[in-house]
């Protein structure tokens, strides 16, 4: 059994693979804990999920599905599958500091169940973000709190750790298998009670950005509407 479990959601990723995984397990390997790491695949279409293939080890495995499924439906799955008791995951780019997992795993040891990086607290640290994403993901965020009472400053910083036995149950209700899956978490862990907590993060996007900023966010905006009217 690990301690830790770190899921890497993976589509088209081939510039950056080899790279930044090495240097996630080189984080792993220097915080001396016991852990495995799951390579997230699905539907790609670069070199990705030839590259997984060759990164699998002892401590790495991949799930993965020629079909793509989103990157909630991904982490659903992984955390499912997941041996540790505590599963953190980041988003490939590494846009999140790795300096950060430990106090990810700190938050975790001190009794939270879910703590996620934030963009939005005294403290954070963001770079190479166009002023408009910044403002409307402000925006989107005061939105949640208002809807949904969650007082949570970042829902979307794709750097998260739970605790997994806490976030299971909760996997079985998540209707939303892609960007929207991370505020329809905290939001539902926020209903059932569950503890929460955000650490100040170094935060720096990836020079080509590929979010459509508009669909995405009416997208999510709507998934955040959507939901509203269900629970
Ligand atoms: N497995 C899987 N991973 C996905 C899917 N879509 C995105 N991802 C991964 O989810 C993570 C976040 O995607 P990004 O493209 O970085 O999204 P973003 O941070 O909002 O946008 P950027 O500004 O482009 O970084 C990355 O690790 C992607 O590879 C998917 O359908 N399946
Ligand atoms: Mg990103």
């Amino acid at each position: 059994m690990s301690e830790i479990s770190v899921i890497i959601p993976i589509y088209n990723e081939e510039g950056i693979l080899l790279n930044n995984v090495s240097r996630v397990k080189d984080a792993l390997e220097n915080l001396g804990m016991d852990y495995e790491i799951i390579l997230a695949e699905d539907g790609s279409t670069d070199e990705s999920p030839f590259i997984v293939k060759r990164l699998v080890s002892e401590k790495m495995r991949i799930m993965s599905s020629g079909k793509k499924l989103g990157r909630g439906a991904t982490l659903n799955r992984a955390i499912r599958s997941a041996k540790g008791n505590i599963v953190i995951y980041m988003d490939a780019d590494l846009a999140t500091d790795l300096k950060h997992t430990k106090d990810l795993i700190k938050e975790i040891r001190k009794g939270a169940d879910i703590c996620t990086g934030s963009r939005f607290l005294p403290g954070s640290k963001v770079g190479g973000r166009k002023a408009l994403r910044e403002f409307l993901s402000r925006g989107y965020n005061m939105m949640l709190r208002t809807m949904f009472d969650t007082s949570v400053k970042d829902h979307q910083c794709g750097f998260k750790a739970f605790r997994r036995a806490a976030v299971l149950p909760l996997l079985e209700e998540m209707e939303n298998n892609h960007w929207f899956w991370d505020s329809e978490l905290l939001i539902r862990a926020r209903l059932k009670g569950l503890t929460i907590t955000e650490i100040p993060v170094e935060w720096k996007d990836r020079k080509e950005s590929g979010v459509r900023l508009r669909t995405d966010i009416l997208e999510m905006g709507a998934a955040a509407l959507f939901l509203r009217f269900r629970i």
